[in-house]
């Protein structure tokens, strides 16, 4: 996050976005190739001969995951676990995944509700920024996707929107009405196993221009001198496809052996001055093995001049809908994949609007973090225990 990530200070992993060149992201748009994928948190001998009617569905697409370009499989879709209300099948798949993804989970009208105030309070006061309504309908033409929730054409050249250090946009009703929905408490409570959650009042909203991007981080860099109880939704503010800079997460990487040193090398270390790029691991994803490879053999190798093998990272990732959500521990390893949906045509972009809300047990037993001052509980109470 970036500019004022935390309630206290500017940090956290990921806002302000650092890009990418044109011709990069050119050579990296979604091209989908048809790849097997799990679907569910059942064990590979468990699923048997389902996946391949499963298989069917699942996709591969090459991704800039910030300034490098990778690949990526679907993220797993625990949708129907969550209209049941299965808590040890949505448990488990967090538990071993590290995320849940969970669509519609939102009321899709209140979710484009947010996105038109976070964009219409954002145009007020960076006009410069946005497209005319004209240049805009040029851009929606042959593209049904722009209507999914329209106003968010950019000028080429846009960059650095600032939404996040603009908390009375967060604030808005009719923001607030989808970052603490009672869903989303429901769902923490449920993941979190307890009584009762907060989320902090401070709220990493997101407006991402085009070539913008989060680095590779963990949340506990930024968030984790409280509890290891705390989770985060991501929350896309109308549809953001993966070239719109979709969230990217490396599955399995918080309990992964493979990235064991990371957790306890760059997973305990401090963020610096400028409280977002410091707390990245990289600004590259392709990179993210051989990061893990130095770290585990120290020479990179087994000292007699064989290179291990490299590391595999699970990267996930999606086109998100209105309404869809992706809760996230703490150790997970994600990132924002690049947004380059200006790359094609006219070089606007597609603002991507999102926000980050986060939350954890309410109670003693779940110290703060203490670069987060305010919670709030179900109904907007300030919680003070
Ligand atoms: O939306 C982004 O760019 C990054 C999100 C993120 O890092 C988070 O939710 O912790």
């Amino acid at each position: 996050m970036r500019e004022g990530a935390t309630t206290t200070t500017d940090d956290e992993g990921g806002g302000r976005a650092r890009r990418v060149s044109d011709d990069e992201a050119s050579r990296s748009i979604a091209t989908p190739r048809r790849k097997r994928a799990k679907t569910d948190a059942r064990s590979e001998d468990d699923r048997g001969e389902e996946e391949d009617e499963e298989d069917s569905d699942d996709a591969v697409v090459h991704v800039m995951g910030g300034v490098g370009r990778i690949t990526a499989k679907t993220m797993l879709d625990s949708s129907d676990a969550w209209r049941a209300r299965d808590w040890n099948a949505l448990r488990a798949t967090f538990d071993r995944d590290g995320y849940l993804l969970i669509r519609g989970m939102l009321p899709r009208e209140d979710v484009l509700a947010a996105r038109a105030a976070a964009l219409r309070a954002l145009a007020e006061e960076r006009p410069e920024c946005f497209a005319t309504d004209e240049e805009e309908e040029e851009e929606e033409e042959g593209d049904a996707s722009w209507r999914d929730g329209g106003g968010g054409v950019l000028r080429e050249g846009a960059a650095d929107l600032g939404l996040l250090s603009r908390q009375h946009v967060a604030a808005l009703p009719a923001i607030r009405a989808v970052t603490e929905s009672d869903a989303l408490f429901d769902l923490a409570e449920g993941v979190l196993q307890c009584e009762r959650v907060m989320t902090t009042a401070y709220k990493w909203l997101r407006a991402v221009a085009g070539g913008e991007f989060t680095g590779v981080h963990t949340d506990k860099v930024f968030l984790g001198r409280g509890t290891s109880r705390l989770i985060t939704t991501w929350i896309p503010f109308g549809a953001v496809k993966t070239e719109d800079g979709a969230l990217l997460v490396a599955a399995g990487s918080h309990v992964s052996s493979d990235f064991e040193r990371v957790r306890e090398t760059y997973g305990t270390s401090t963020v610096g001055g400028d409280g977002t790029v410091s707390g990245w691991l990289t600004n590259d994803a392709s990179e993210v093995p051989r990061i893990l490879t130095r770290r585990d053999r120290g020479d990179g190798g087994d000292g007699e001049g064989t290179p291990p093998p490299p590391p595999v990272v699970d990267w996930r990732t999606t086109d998100f809908e209105p309404g869809d959500v992706c809760a996230l521990g703490i150790e997970t390893t994600h990132m924002s994949a690049a947004n380059v949906s200006n790359v094609r045509g006219s070089g606007r972009a597609r603002v991507r609007v999102s926000c980050d809300a986060r939350w954890q047990p309410i109670g003693e037993a779940f110290p703060r973090d203490p670069r987060v001052r305010d919670w709030r509980g179900r109904g907007g109470v300030a919680v003070d225990e």
